[in-house]
């Protein structure tokens, strides 16, 4: 066990205020690993007040001198990619592969894309007799979920450094490891005092704090949709600006022509992936009904196989509330297909890879995020059904489409009302946005779309 001190602030790792700290717990045996400082008003404050003193000289970098210390940071993030993945995998309980693959990868491409970015970006324009400038936002305060430790962190700092502006993070109390890594990777990478702050603790506590802090002009916000309302009414009745990334509830849309057992197979795989853990999964898959049968059979087969390569959930709180929805879900008349609420481990936080048919849109595992490998198969009588179903909860946030003609997967899906669409199983593109319609969410992350939620614009009439 580690008793990490400090927080980094203005570019040092500072002691913390108060003696508080936070446990961290491996979700695989339930074993503290180490602790970090839970950090108070006061540490928030010192964060913010660093940011704000670094901001107009970061904003007056040039942004070529702001995207070659973008590639120092992703450079640092590759020299670093095994330390990274095993530090997910013992907070996260991520499988080794998709601890080196996707938490540590991923964010790799992120951050070289913000350095090519903040290389490019029209910071300047001319408009008629206007130009316009692209100015920072200024102080950012982020606070990011456990889910994809790194990337959350990644996702807003990079954009955000690209821009111009100055940080602080507060990651989640479960995965503070990784985010101290992170904060290291911005040191080495020569990023000025200031610029980056990393503030660890709990989130009624110091986020809370960095939320209504006034030295704070943008909040960009990713975890749960109950939290994401609080963040916004803070952030309207101080009249900040705010970015939102929260829960979904996406629909995987196997249409008639589509090749059913690879729609299916892919399907499963992409709820199953992080256990489950990922805001953007397919974990509602609809089927028209003549090949219902066959895809749960399918379904079935392809969650018991994976069943040896899933990670645990990252908290006792959470493997109780997936639970929980599996128990509902079997109430309100849903068959279990695969899996079930029984721990498949005597140790660890684990739950088995779930597949619940006969589901109907009205459940309540049909409308509310589980966050847990626990797939829904829903069944549609023809394609007018089929987009009402899709499109009929308060979520949107991603989806799928598979059709025998791409064409046919395009148009189904631009009459969702869904931020990211997969056509026939896609592919991850680092620079698409990435964010949500309806109630998953306000504004983009990701590529150009991303870095725009970090600049303002002031125009100059000639
Ligand atoms: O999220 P929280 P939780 C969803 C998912 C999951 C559920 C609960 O459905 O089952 O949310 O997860 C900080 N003021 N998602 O409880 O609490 C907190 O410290 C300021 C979807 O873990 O929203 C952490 O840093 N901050 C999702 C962050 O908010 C507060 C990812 C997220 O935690 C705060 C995670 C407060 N009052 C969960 N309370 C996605 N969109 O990817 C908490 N926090």
């Amino acid at each position: 066990m580690k008793a990490y001190d400090g927080m980094y602030i203005d570019g040092a790792w500072r002691p913390a205020a108060g003696p508080d700290v936070i446990e961290v717990v491996d979700p695989a045996d339930e074993q503290v690993i180490a602790t970090v400082p839970a950090g108070t008003v006061e540490d928030v404050d010192a964060a913010v007040r660093a940011a704000r003193a670094a901001l107009p000289a970061w904003a007056a970098t040039p942004p070529a001198e702001r995207a070659a210390r973008l590639t120092a940071l992703r450079d640092q993030l590759h020299a670093r990619q095994d330390e990274i993945a095993a530090t997910v995998t013992a907070e996260l309980g991520a499988p080794e592969q998709l601890a080196r693959t996707v938490h540590a990868g991923v964010p790799v491409a992120v951050a070289g894309s913000y350095a090519e970015l903040a290389a490019t970006y029209s910071f300047e324009e001319r408009i008629g007799n206007s130009t316009v400038f692209h100015e920072p936002a200024g102080v950012v305060g982020a606070i990011t979920p456990w889910n994809y430790p790194l990337h959350q962190i990644v996702a807003k700092a990079a954009p955000a450094l690209a821009a111009g502006c100055t940080i602080v993070v507060k990651p989640a109390e479960n995965t503070p490891l990784v985010a101290r890594i992170f904060a290291e990777c911005v040191h080495e990478a020569g990023v000025p005092a200031g610029v980056f702050n990393l503030v660890t603790g709990l989130g009624p506590v110091a986020g809370q704090a960095l939320a209504e802090h006034p030295g704070v002009d943008l909040l960009s916000f990713t975890g749960s949709t109950a939290v994401g309302r609080r963040i916004g009414a803070i952030a309207a009745g101080m009249v900040k600006r705010v970015a939102l990334e929260l829960g979904g509830k996406s629909a995987n849309v196997i249409l008639p022509s589509a090749d059913l057992a690879r729609a299916v197979n892919v399907g499963v795989a992409n709820v199953m992936s992080n256990s489950g853990q990922t805001c953007s999964a397919w974990t509602r898959m609809l089927v028209h009904r003549d090949r219902y049968d066959e895809a749960v059979e399918l379904a079935a087969a392809a969650a018991a196989k994976y069943g040896d390569r899933i990670g645990p959930l990252v908290s006792a709180r959470q493997r109780d509330r997936v639970r929980g929805y599996i128990e509902k879900g079997v109430a309100e008349g849903a068959r279990l297909a695969a899996g079930g609420p029984e721990a498949p481990r005597p140790q660890g936080w684990y739950v088995s890879p779930t597949v619940l048919a006969d589901v109907t849109p009205d459940m309540t595992v049909a409308q509310e995020e589980i966050f847990g490998p626990v797939l829904c198969v829903l069944r549609y009588e023809d394609e007018e059904d089929a987009l009402r179903i899709a499109n009929g909860t308060v979520y949107g946030l991603a989806g799928a489409v598979w059709a025998g003609d791409e064409s046919e997967a395009v148009a189904f899906a631009r009459r969702m009302d869904t931020g990211q669409v997969d056509i026939n199983g896609g592919r991850f593109n680092p620079l698409a946005p990435f964010g949500g319609y309806k109630q998953s969410g306000v504004g983009r992350e990701l590529g150009v779309h991303g870095l725009t939620e970090y600049v303002q614009t002031k125009s100059l009439q000639f």
